[in-house]
């Protein structure tokens, strides 16, 4: 790269000239203002230390495109609909989110919808009864979560746990569950009826937990459960507690439909299932806020144990769909 010098009374001009010579394609690398005598006045000079780029390499100029005004109106219904908040609530989201007075920009906007959605969802990452009986729909996942949450609490928290299958009559479902149990060395003991219950409680004395899989359960089906009714009966006598196992991806109305068939049981938390099958999580948060039932484990595919997690908002919200912010920078660790 070659440096030039030029001279002339002041820096506009030294660079008007340079110009007019050599073209747009140079950089100014010094400048030095001064002063010469001339008889007995003093003139301005100024000196400039130029070089000259190639042009080819000389960038095209950056046009920045004028920023629309921001309308946090239709950027929230954006958000609403990317996370499918479920058309019941989102007469109630707007006027949560946008009631504030004075200007909203595009992150606090962010931040607030975010929070609309996960305030109030409580969290809870362990079991704490002996018998934890997992209840849900049919296919819902319970028999495949319940073998990873077995695996987990015994690798991560060195627990003894069986499992103990009510579903022994339905077809395929006793080989499903006894092909796992075989495939992860689980202890798995079978029970249909209140009097096989009682012959292998004795057995079931040594373990910390008892994961208790049950067939699903349709609205059609109530009168069919009546004889795992009994069942229950017989383990609340020891310490029980029920989750409720759900798919991320059903609806908001079919998820209390789901918690209402089983409202005859004390529901303590909940179990999210295929989270790899939605990228819309409105449905799930409302519904476990709403229902103040703990979020305690989440499922995000087919993979036992490795598609398992405990809930916690670092895992939901790096997944929220539509946000302009890195959520993934909230979670730093994630
Ligand atoms: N994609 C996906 N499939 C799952 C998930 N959990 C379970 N499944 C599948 O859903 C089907 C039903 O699961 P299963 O545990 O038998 O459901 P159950 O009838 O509630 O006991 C099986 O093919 C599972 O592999 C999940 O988180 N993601
Ligand atoms: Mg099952």
């Amino acid at each position: 790269m070659e440096f030039l010098t030029f001279e002339a009374a002041d820096y506009d001009s030294a660079l008007k000239e340079v110009r007019a010579k050599y073209g747009t394609a140079l950089r100014v690398q010094t400048r030095k203002d001064f002063q010469v005598k001339n008889g007995v006045r003093k003139e301005k000079r100024c000196r400039i230390t130029f070089y000259l780029v190639d042009t080819q390499k000389i960038e095209e100029p950056v046009i920045i495109a004028e920023e629309k005004s921001f309308d946090p109106a239709s950027h929230l219904n954006y958000l609403l609909l990317e996370n499918a908040v479920p058309l019941q609530r989102m007469e109630q989201a707007q006027k949560t989110l946008l009631q504030s007075e004075g200007e909203i920009d595009k992150s606090e906007l962010e931040i607030e919808f975010m929070q609309y959605l996960l305030e109030g969802v409580q969290f809870e990452d362990s079991v704490h009864a002996k018998y934890v009986v997992f209840v849900g729909p049919a296919g819902v996942g319970k028999t495949t979560s319940l073998v990873k949450l077995a695996i987990n609490l015994r690798a991560k928290e060195s627990k003894k746990v069986a499992l103990l299958s009510l579903d022994a009559n339905r077809p395929g479902a006793m080989e499903q569950i006894k092909s796992f149990a075989k495939e992860y060395a689980l202890p798995l003991f079978l029970a249909s009826d209140e009097q096989s219950l009682s012959s292998v409680l004795p057995d079931l004395e040594g373990y910390d937990h008892i994961l208790v899989d049950t067939s699903g359960r349709s609205s059609k089906d109530v009168e069919l459960e009546e004889s795992v009714s009994d069942i229950f009966k017989v383990l609340e006598g020891g310490s029980c507690e029920y989750i409720l196992v759900i798919s991320a991806s059903s609806k908001f109305g079919d998820l209390f439909n789901h918690l209402k068939l089983f409202n005859e049981y004390k529901i303590e938390k909940l179990l999210a299932t295929k989270l790899d099958e939605t990228e819309e999580l409105g449905s799930l948060l409302l519904f476990a806020k709403e229902t103040m039932l703990p979020l305690a484990f989440l499922a995000d595919g087919q993979a036992i144990p490795d598609d398992f997690h405990t809930a916690g908002a670092s895992f939901l919200i790096p997944r929220l769909k539509g946000f302009s912010l890195d959520l993934t920078q909230l979670f730093p660790s994630v």
